[in-house]
């Protein structure tokens, strides 16, 4: 029997490096692989009983609102990334940050578990469905996912992907920074802490793929790009911004939440090669303290350690993503 082969079927070969950095990308991810059932949550419980109901209101919506962007990045950015990536160690890696996201979707859960009854869990995620800015959040972020279909959206989707990670979850991760850095939620925090550490390595690679393709076009592909990825941008920050000053409302927060929002869109844009769009004068020294990704030692007796460590974990430095491309 003759059988004709449609086309060469590819198997991954990890015995060469295929560019300057995915190796290394992945090596570190897996470093990082970590599971919500590692961390004992219900160290919390008693300090989450002395809290306010505002200060439990905005710690759920908080954690909901991660919910649903790991939720959606897990289950549709990755996807939509991996689906027009060719490198087979690039889709790797891309393959093992949309495990992650799963794990930090469900360590949120491990949270709600512990901390609240179900018919509250209940409430939570119905809220999700039914707060506007959070789901108009995630049509802008699907909106483009859902449309990854040649190199220019695909640039687009990453660029939105690097939005996503790098800066829209920060308004998020401000509360649990905030209460940590005063010692309070420490465990939940520390949760947050890596997932924290995570998204910022997947900005990063994330970022240097999009570079790379941006780099493929030609000037007056570039400018057209650019108009659209500010776009994103700008309507991401709007709808960010109508978010935080609603689950924020009346903490006396508002202010310090946008400002880190700010000063992490600069981030997002630094990943993606671009200067700087936002002049941010001060961020809040708990929560900025909190942003550091390296794990200390922890010290048992104050609660400042996040002191999760598996296997071999090297702090990754700034000169660890210098890279050419
Ligand atoms: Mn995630
Ligand atoms: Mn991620």
């Amino acid at each position: 029997m003759t059988f004709k082969l449609k086309k060469i079927h590819k198997a991954v070969n990890w015995n060469k490096e295929d560019d300057g950095f995915t190796q290394a990308f992945w090596e570190q991810n897996v470093k990082q692989f970590w599971l919500p059932e590692e961390i004992s949550v219900s160290k919390d419980i008693k300090v989450w009983n002395e809290l306010s109901d505002k200060q439990k209101e905005l710690y759920k919506k908080v954690l909901g609102g991660l919910t649903l962007l790991d939720t959606k990045q897990g289950n549709n950015g990755i996807p939509s990334m991996m689906s027009l990536t060719e490198n087979l160690q690039r889709k790797a890696v891309l393959s093992f940050m949309g495990t992650m996201e799963e794990i930090h979707a469900k360590s949120y859960s491990s949270i709600f578990t512990t901390l609240l009854s179900n018919t509250e869990i209940d409430e939570l995620f119905q809220w999700i469905e039914t707060e506007e800015t959070l789901q108009r959040k995630a049509d802008l972020i699907l909106e483009q996912y859902e449309n990854t279909t040649n190199q220019k959206s695909l640039y687009l989707s990453m660029a939105t992907s690097v939005f996503l990670e790098s800066f829209l979850f920060y308004s998020g991760f401000f509360y649990p920074l905030y209460l940590a850095g005063q010692g309070k939620m420490v465990a939940s925090g520390e949760i947050i802490s890596l997932i924290l550490r995570d998204e910022s390595l997947h900005g990063k690679y994330i970022g240097l793929l999009a570079q790379e393709i941006y780099n493929s076009f030609s000037d007056e592909d570039k400018n057209e790009l650019n108009d659209k990825m500010y776009s994103i941008f700008d309507n991401l920050m709007e709808n960010e911004i109508d978010y935080t000053n609603l689950i924020y409302k009346e903490t006396g927060l508002e202010k310090e939440v946008i400002d880190f929002l700010k000063y992490n869109a600069n981030r997002a844009l630094e990943n993606l090669g671009f200067k700087d769009f936002y002049i941010v004068d001060e961020i809040n020294t708990i929560v900025l303290n909190g942003l550091s990704t390296e794990t200390k030692t922890h010290d048992f007796f104050s609660t400042k350690g996040n002191g999760y460590q598996k296997g071999i974990y090297e702090e990754l430095e700034d000169e660890d993503f210098i890279i050419e491309i």
